[in-house]
């Protein structure tokens, strides 16, 4: 159900909480939008030139709009500090356990997002800059490193199971990047030299997802959020969120791919 403020369907564990401060914060602009307009034309009217032909130098001798601006700091503050701060709070401070999440590293490129599983093993093998190839290997992974053996990447793919904790490290190869799964209520900028941790539990499978939209073509979408070059438009990832079942078919599916080749058996 797409709430009322034409936000994209929700899809993840915290995203309800984060969508009922941004009603409440709507609710609240309503009220002073309306509320500051009627009292501007009220004035308008009640000092009119006509009716008060001469300047008044005291001015309002009442305490109303105080009040009201108290009430109005009393409401914002109860917004901040009672429900962002504490939301944001759980966000950065209570990560998932890693041994229970699914764990991946995404590093922003323009204009790509390059996706990096850590294989059965759990360990993500060595990177390093040195062995970066635009086309055969962006993310400068050491195959030689016995942990990124098993190591799956993927270049604008990024596939999780649903309802089990996601905990992705971002960082940048060259410029500042938004990572935004808007299904999610996911956005964190990507800061080159910083690894930059952010997780979320995805609760609607993309083809659960097909049949609540009655959109057939539905899929999520890793968007770039932060306009990062000529070809900011076309940093679009596919994002897959299945089964357990069918996460662990794929894995085993890249993980057969990595594998060398009957072929280069036969020539070894
Ligand atoms: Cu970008």
């Amino acid at each position: 159900m797409t709430s009322w403020l034409g936000l994209p369907e929700l899809a993840s564990q915290h995203g309800a909480s984060l969508d009922r401060v941004l009603g409440l914060v709507h609710v609240l602009m309503a009220v002073l939008f309306v509320g500051w307009g009627a009292f501007f034309a009220y004035v308008l009217v009640r000092f009119r030139r006509k009716r008060n032909p001469v300047a008044d130098p005291v001015g309002v001798t009442s305490h109303t709009s105080t009040w009201l601006e108290v009430a109005v700091a009393v409401a914002e503050a109860l917004l901040l500090v009672g429900l962002s701060m504490p939301l944001w709070a759980d966000r950065v401070e209570h990560l998932p356990p890693p041994g229970e999440s699914t764990r991946i590293r995404v590093v922003a490129e323009q204009f790509a997002w390059n996706v990096h599983y850590p294989g059965p093993d759990g360990l993500f093998g060595r990177t390093d800059v040195k062995l970066i190839d635009a086309q055969s290997n962006p993310l400068g992974l050491d195959r030689d490193d016995p942990a990124a053996k098993d190591d799956v990447t993927t270049i604008n793919q990024l596939h999780l199971p649903v309802d089990r904790p996601v905990l992705i490290t971002l960082s940048s190869k060259d410029v500042i990047h938004s990572f935004a799964l808007q299904e999610m209520r996911v956005k964190q900028d990507v800061v080159p030299g910083v690894g930059v941790q952010v997780w979320f539990v995805p609760k609607v499978t993309t083809a659960e997802m097909r049949s609540r939209t009655g959109n057939p073509a539905f899929n999520y979408e890793i968007s770039c959020a932060q306009l990062c070059g000529l070809g900011h438009y076309r940093m679009r990832g596919l994002v897959t969120v299945e089964s357990p079942d069918d996460f662990q078919k794929w894995m085993d599916d890249q993980e057969t791919q990595l594998a060398p080749s009957s072929e280069d058996a036969v020539w070894k």
